[in-house]
């Protein structure tokens, strides 16, 4: 039975943003959490310095993309096939494919994350494109939670904002793209997961806690999507070599759904090397 109901995707509709419940059960948290723990502390092992030293950007979240491709015991994750489900039926498409994943781990005292939008970052044509995003804890308001303008995948707005190194980016809630709506924050149960749609304006809140914020998230984008005209260099497209215009089809952006129950895509073979 599909996990998201009628209800479920008239919100994600018409705010851009939806937390569907009980995806996980609690033996799956704990399982796939852990590898991701493993993955991240392996990723970052060399990484010796304090949150003061690090970037303004990894001061909001240590990043590590594409933990399935390095590390097979995330792949039950990544690929999770309710999760996939979701996906797709909140973007209403028969089967969707993987952009990326990535863990986002908020450190405790990590700042906020800065407000954007996530489609400027991807070289997609389509827009209609969803983040899942999964706290393995839960997410609280001190503790590092997300908040999404409503509504803002609808606003017509396209805006690039360098959360990456601008050291003054663009406020994007605070600015008149928003239209004076300001940002819901939710705090998502564990077991749930929260999708956001890749034009929706969100931030997130800093880490109060003395806990990491644990999260591993997976973009998903509608199979037959094709490579837009503008746009950064991106891996998910660059490594396969997709030309403009076509669609993003190779082993780098597998199909997530639907896929056999327990079925996994191998790593991609083209020799690039994640650091580990
Ligand atoms: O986890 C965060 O703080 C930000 C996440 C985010 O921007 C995203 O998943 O697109």
């Amino acid at each position: 039975m599909c996990p998201v109901d009628a209800e479920l995707r008239e919100r994600f509709q018409r705010d851009g943003f939806v937390v569907v419940p009980d995806l996980l059960a609690a033996d799956e948290l704990e399982r796939l959490g852990a590898a991701v723990d493993r993955a991240v502390a392996r990723r970052r092992e060399k990484d010796r310095r304090s949150l003061a030293e690090k970037s303004r950007y990894e001061q909001s979240f240590l990043q590590c993309i594409n933990l399935w491709e390095t590390d097979e015991a995330v792949r039950p994750l990544t690929f999770h096939a309710r999760i996939g489900q979701a996906a797709a039926s909140l973007l209403g498409v028969d089967a969707v494919r993987l952009w990326h994943d990535q863990a986002l781990y908020k450190e405790p005292g990590g700042r906020e994350t800065d407000a954007h939008q996530d489609q400027a970052y991807w070289p997609i044509h389509e827009t209609e494109n969803v983040s899942a995003w999964i706290p393995f804890a839960g997410s609280t308001l001190d503790g590092g939670a997300m908040g999404y303008v409503p509504g803002s995948h609808r606003f017509g707005v396209r805006k690039f904002v360098n959360i990456f190194t601008d050291p003054e980016p663009y406020d994007l809630v605070g600015g008149p793209e928003s239209r004076g709506v300001e940002p819901v924050f939710v705090e998502v149960p564990p077991g749930s997961v929260a999708f956001h749609h890749a034009l929706t304006f969100h931030v997130s809140k800093p880490n109060k806690t003395d806990r990491m914020r644990r999260v591993h998230t997976m973009i998903f984008f509608a199979d037959g999507a094709t490579r837009g005209k503008k746009g950064p260099p991106h891996f998910a497209v660059d490594r396969a070599k997709i030309p403009v215009g076509e669609p993003i089809r190779s082993d780098v952006t597998p199909i997530a759904w639907p896929r056999g129950e327990g079925e996994f895509p191998p790593p991609p073979s083209d020799g690039f090397r994640w650091l580990r």
